[in-house]
């Protein structure tokens, strides 16, 4: 038997077939740059300067509309490009490339620039996911995209540019390698059980409930036993579909639902905009069946203490591989513990 709370292990990633680091025996070290937290004000709701805002320009002349609820545009920036031209180059299998064609896009969750996913209402974020569900279609009836990658970044410290809600769609035509990663261990886990991983995992995570964060009929939020960020969460689809089209109407409230009460609770943690980096993973767009892949998001959120201390991936995490103090089961212990009235809404009160 082996001591999870206490001694060093390695957690197996199924996912990814890699594993992470714990040392449980180390929350207990002196620290000394806690630093205390207030809640920020939330600003203006229209910023004359913000190039998602309804009516503003943007770079490279575009002009947004002045749009009243959701609002899609291809990136200015964009990564990837449509019209790249194919190219190869292999030089004894040392220098090896690959032109790449793509598609990004930016989308706007609200005209309102001060609004975030947890102080949206639920039948806005419903519109969001609706949107979502279109662009995965879209996008992935494109000859070329093979993988469609909707994620949002929030917070300076993730790098978001804009505090203004939106998100990005990277489509591309290989697959990168995250989704590589799942799709060969999904794969491989179907032809061997003749069931989804996922579901499989979901399901024991129900019974067990160490881990299990918040749920409603169709989602679970937990922090996965094998979670590398402190406060790591996945979300998993409670029924098997590969992708964001598998969702009914009732589906998709409920993907709205959670998202605001997941993002409520990191809010709640540290009183604080909580920074992440979300995003969805659903089967390849290569217009093949894919019954072994389980829709599903993950979450990773870089604070460990409070709002300004975070988690580094540093040392031994960029040379070995990740590492983490608090448990996955405490971290989920101290998100259950939020109540999902947002901190902000509570003063109001
Ligand atoms: P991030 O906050 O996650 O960086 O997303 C903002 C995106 O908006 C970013 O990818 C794009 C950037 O390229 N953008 C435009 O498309 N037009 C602009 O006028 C500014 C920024
Ligand atoms: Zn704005």
């Amino acid at each position: 038997m082996i001591n999870l709370k206490e001694q060093p292990h390695k957690r197996f990633n199924p996912l990814t077939g890699e594993w992470i680091l714990v040392s449980p025996h180390r929350t207990q070290r002196p620290w000394q740059g806690q630093v205390e937290t207030t809640a920020a004000p939330v600003g203006l709701q229209y910023d004359p300067a913000c190039y998602l805002c309804p009516g503003n320009a943007r770079a490279g002349g575009a002009r947004n509309p002045n749009y009243t609820s959701t609002f899609v545009f291809d990136n200015d920036y964009a990564a990837l490009r449509p019209d790249t031209a194919p190219g190869e180059l292999n030089e004894n299998g040392l220098l090896v490339a690959r032109s790449e064609k793509g598609i990004c896009r930016v989308v706007c969750f609200s005209p309102d620039h001060s609004l975030t996913v947890a102080r949206m209402s639920i039948p806005d974020l419903e519109k969001v996911v609706h949107v979502w569900t279109g662009q995965y279609r879209d996008l992935a009836a494109v000859p070329f995209i093979q993988s469609v990658q909707i994620f949002e970044n929030r917070g300076e410290m993730m790098g978001a540019s804009n505090p203004h809600p939106h998100c990005q769609i990277w489509a591309n035509e290989s697959l990168p390698n995250e989704m590589l990663k799942e799709q060969t261990t999904q794969r491989a886990y179907f032809e061997q059980h003749n069931r989804c991983l996922l579901c499989d995992y979901v399901s024991l995570e129900l019974q067990l409930r160490e881990r299990v964060v918040c749920e409603n009929e169709n989602f679970a939020a937990l922090v996965p036993f094998w979670a590398i960020w402190p406060f790591e969460i996945l979300l998993l689809s409670k029924h098997h579909t590969p992708s964001l089209e598998g969702l009914d109407r009732n589906a998709a409230r409920d993907l709205a639902e959670i998202l605001k009460r997941i993002t409520t609770r990191y809010d709640n943690l540290f009183r604080v905009s909580f920074p992440y980096t979300m995003g969805f993973h659903q089967q390849p767009a290569d217009g093949r069946e894919h019954p072994e892949w389980h829709l599903h998001a993950h979450y990773y959120p870089p604070l460990l203490r409070s709002a300004t201390v975070r988690k580094f991936m540093v040392g031994y995490e960029m040379l070995g591989s990740p590492q983490r103090d608090i448990t996955a089961e405490s971290a989920a212990e101290r998100l259950r513990a939020q109540p999902e009235i947002h901190y902000l809404q509570e003063q109001k009160q």
